[in-house]
């Protein structure tokens, strides 16, 4: 096993000035020409100098320096590289190499899909396609020629402008593409095939066009519109926020339906899962649309934060990812309230705000408490796939989102700036974007300093701060004590305190803010967000001469699990009356999640004073008729039980989690049957044309879940309501609530199930829809049996391994989103999983790398599933040929 180390970092000995390609495209076996003309890095590299390149799974036929063929005693191959010594400071260095792009399962650097090539080379893939030196400091000018069967692959397509295209002789034809920037390698992309396109044409900020396509293969054009519509949007908006504008003559979205992740940046030449480009209202949810938006946005913002800046190495990811996931999540809660009157414009981003934390606290806090925990800089890797992660992700994005905090939308706009004017057209480092916003904060405020701020790229772990508080209302003065720690993780025993920009307010008896009036210190509070540095601080605010609660952390100002003394009744309170609309949803959660642990206590007893207290928060929502539908639509929803299970103390049987969750979340709908029911047939509309707006999904949003609330006790005339509107729905959203209502809670094979197939059996991610819903009934519908169930669908003619979001529907869905029957106490649920990831790593290893973090909380189960978990595991980790994607994530599970 190698690891890599991010204090290893040095610089190459020689840049690649300009990169000319030709590609003779054959699925069997295509030829890769290049021209390379390289230079010496610096002064400091002298004549005998190697150019170091690396490569994987070719087949090199010649090397070519200066115009002279080397023999090969005269250059170093391995398996991952080629050396070429005494290279000189510059010069021209020629290869030619062959590649197999239809035996490429891993779908990394040039492949097949359903007979059209595409590439993926973030991270490493570039090194698949031919000898480079392939990583990220290293930025090209690129010119690519692609020569292919004109009958077979009528478009070829790569970054940037079309300089020509041509037939040649024998049924082939080439195009020749240019791109103006110089990028890395792992920006390059082609794509060839039968393709048909969507295009537009925009004026720019500068007042030139510029050709806005989406290529899909035939059959697909009426899936387009709303990518189209987004990109159009992304762009307007990042011109209109970050006066950041589109800087090429052309800009191109091509999707495919094998792909490993959602999507992939390439200068220009943006290539998609086709789960993010696709979206009508027959074939995707709101959710989808929702999601197509976002990552149409996402890659298209890269092309400025991630594509014009790019990374030093690959340990500074965030500095692309955290700070892109962060503009996207900016673009999406800036499009869900256009339009919208002030409140409701407020309620939406606190709906989207709030989709975010769930994500975070689901997915990343599981991470950051695991084996595979990391700061959103890492200091080493194993496989650099492995840290695609939620981490340097969505953590990132809270690191970039305290930022914008601290500063303000005015300063941390200088601070971009300032990025920019330092580092365009560079590969570049988190530390620099920090250096950036930190002289855009010193311009209007000398005294401070981001220097603690710091920790958050090199401390992993999510900081625990516990807030207790004392309030004299005759002296009006309240004492707020709060206490930082964070628990060790890999590598890192104990951490300097962070800085935490904590949002507060103190909400009075009428539910109104009382200003905020710190005694000593003033520069701790700035506004109304408060400064904990200290592992211990101690803040007196002064002028409360009346009783008030403490809503601390609001909008979710800093990635922390907050332990507060708030008492139940004051969480009631809050979840009426807090005027931070994410905290007055959070104050919900909590009394849920105290009522759920209640009811695991008292073995389904749903008649204690907790599980009062959550009937008390449901009814008072339900009642405020100011909530907009999307709000109370996610207030009425209980904790997921990825959240539960990692706020539980001890160690935790998902089984019994589960049923206690269900226990309450019947005990909810027994009680609130009529609202639940008045709620849902106001907004039964099955006549009403589907349209994708913030106030229609949001009352869909509303409506299925009372749907889900209303068919849990599984009566007859309950589940005829799910049966009624999947009979009358006209679009995917409801469409699928009402399968899944019929799936989750009624019978087997229910045959709506059977239609569904029917209906949408030619459309991959319908079906994939269709595969995710039967793997993921839970143990609670007692009348499937889900794994006997998976492992029918494994069989099933449509089922492939290969097929990345195929797999995901199934393994991905049962593994990760079944707790229930996934930990199941025969054991068979891991056994399963187990087979199955050493299956898939044979295929696909960075996919089946995904599958394999299931486990990856293995420790915090109860023993008895401690044992079949570590023998599942164990058995991955003996498997022979394990890629180093699989081993790292198994071996640090094991560790
Ligand atoms: N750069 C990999 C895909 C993405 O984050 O956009
Ligand atoms: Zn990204």
């Amino acid at each position: 096993t190698v690891t890599f180390y991010r204090k290893d970092y040095k610089t190459p000995n020689h840049r690649i000035v300009k990169t000319d390609l030709v590609f003779e495209l054959n699925p069997s076996r295509t030829k890769v020409k290049s021209r390379l003309q390289f230079e010496a890095w610096d002064a400091q590299v002298n004549d005998l100098a190697a150019l170091e390149l690396d490569g994987e799974a070719l087949e090199l036929e010649s090397v070519t320096l200066n115009g002279r063929q080397l023999s090969n005693t005269e250059y170093l191959q391995t398996d991952t590289s080629l050396t070429i010594p005494h290279a000189g400071r510059h010069g021209v260095l020629e290869l030619t190499v062959y590649n197999q792009p239809d035996q490429n399962t891993r779908l990394e650097g040039l492949y097949v899909s359903n007979g059209n090539f595409f590439t993926q080379c973030e991270a490493q893939g570039f090194r698949r396609i031919t000898y480079f030196p392939d990583r990220p400091d290293v930025l090209s000018k690129f010119t690519v020629t692609l020569i292919a069967n004109k009958a077979s692959h009528p478009v070829t397509l790569s970054n940037g402008n079309l300089l020509e295209a041509r037939d040649l002789d024998d049924g082939l034809h080439l195009s020749r593409w240019e791109d103006p920037f110089p990028k890395p390698a792992y920006l390059f992309a082609l794509v060839g095939g039968n393709f048909v396109c969507q295009e537009e044409t925009i004026t720019k900020g500068n007042g030139q066009t510029a050709l806005l396509q989406v290529w899909v293969e035939p059959g697909n054009l009426d899936k387009t519109d709303f990518a189209m519509q987004s990109l159009k949007r992304s762009i307007e908006w990042d011109r209109q926020r970050f006066g950041l504008d589109l800087d090429l003559d052309r800009f191109m979205i091509v999707a495919t339906a094998d792909f490993n992740m959602g999507a992939m940046e390439n200068k220009g030449l943006n290539i998609f899962n086709t789960k993010f480009v696709f979206a009508n209202p027959q074939l995707a949810t709101d959710v989808d649309f929702e999601n197509v938006e976002s990552v149409v946005g996402h890659e298209y913002f890269h092309n400025w934060t991630g594509n014009r800046v790019t990374c030093q190495d690959w340990f500074q990811l965030s500095l692309k990812e955290g700070l892109t996931v962060f503009r996207d999540q900016e673009f999406s809660a800036d499009m869900l309230a256009h339009g919208l009157s002030p409140e409701q414009a407020a309620s939406a981003r606190a709906v989207k705000r709030i989709d975010d934390v769930k994500v975070l606290r689901a997915a990343q806090f599981p991470e950051d408490a695991g084996p595979m925990a990391h700061p959103i800089r890492p200091d080493s890797y194993q496989e650099i796939n492995n840290f695609y992660t939620v981490t340097v992700y969505e953590k990132g994005a809270e690191v970039i989102r305290m930022q914008h905090t601290l500063l303000g939308e005015a300063l941390f706009q200088r601070g971009m700036q300032i990025y920019f004017e330092r580092h365009d057209g560079q590969a570049a480092t988190c530390e620099q974007f920090v250096s950036a916003m930190e002289t855009a904060l010193q311009e209007s405020n000398p005294g401070l300093n981001l220097q603690q701020f710091r920790h958050w790229y090199s401390q992993a772990g999510t900081p625990e701060v516990h807030a207790s508080w004392a309030h004299d209302v005759s002296l009006g003065e309240l004492t707020l004590i709060l206490k930082q720690r964070c628990a060790p993780t890999p590598g890192q025993a104990s951490k300097p305190a962070f800085h935490i920009p904590i949002r507060l307010g103190f909400v009075d008896q009428q539910g109104c803010d009382q200003a905020l009036l710190l005694k000593g210190d003033a520069t701790a509070l700035r506004g109304d967000v408060l400064n904990l540095t200290q592992t211990e601080q101690r803040f007196v605010f002064t002028g409360l001469r009346t009783p008030v609660v403490p809503s601390l952390l609001r909008g979710f100002s800093a990635p922390v699990n907050l332990r507060t003394s708030h008492s139940s009744a004051d969480l009631i309170f809050l979840a009426a009356h807090d005027n931070d609309p994410f905290n007055r949803w959070d104050a919900g959660q909590q009394v849920y999640a105290k009522a759920v642990q209640e009811v695991l206590k008292r073995q389904g007893d749903t008649h204690g004073e907790a599980v009062q207290a959550a009937l008390e928060v449901f009814g008072n929502l339900l009642n405020d008729h100011r909530l907009s539908d999307g709000y109370l639509a996610i207030a009425l929803q209980l904790p997921g039980e990825g959240a539960l299970f990692e706020q539980q103390e001890g160690l935790v049987d998902p089984v019994a989690l589960h049923m206690a969750r269900c226990a309450l979340r019947d005990r909810i709908s027994a009680q609130f049957q009529g609202e639940l029911m008045a709620l849902y047939k106001a907004r039964y509309k099955p006549g009403e044309a589907y349209a994708y707006t913030t106030v229609a999904a949001g009352e869909r949003a509303l409506k299925n879940l009372c749907l889900s609330y209303l068919v849990a006790g599984a009566e007859p005339e309950d589940l005829a309501l799910a049966q009624q509107q999947y009979a009358e729905c006209n679009n995917m959203t409801d469409r699928v609530a009402a399968l899944s209502a019929l799936v989750y809670n009624g019978p087997a094979n229910t045959p709506e199930l059977a239609h569904y197939y029917q209906l949408f059996g030619h459309e991959a991610l319908a079906i994939d829809k269709w595969f995710m819903l039967q793997a993921t009934v839970p143990a609670s519908n007692t009348d499937v049996d889900t794994l006997a169930q998976v492992k029918t669908l494994l069989k099933h003619p449509a089922f492939t391994l290969k097929n990345p979001n195929r797999a995901r529907s199934l393994l991905g869905a049962f593994a990760m989103q079944n707790p229930s029957v996934f930990h199941q106490h025969s054991g068979q649920g891991y056994a399963l999983w187990a087979d199955l990831v050493i299956e898939l790593n044979g295929i696909n290893p960075q996919v089946a790398a995904r599958m394999a973090r299931a486990l990856d909380r293995w420790t915090k189960l109860v023993t008895p599933l401690q044992v079949h978990a570590r023998q599942a595991l164990e058995r991955i980790h003996g498997t022979s040929q394990l890629s180093p994607d699989v081993r790292e994530v198994i071996g640090k599970a094991l560790a």
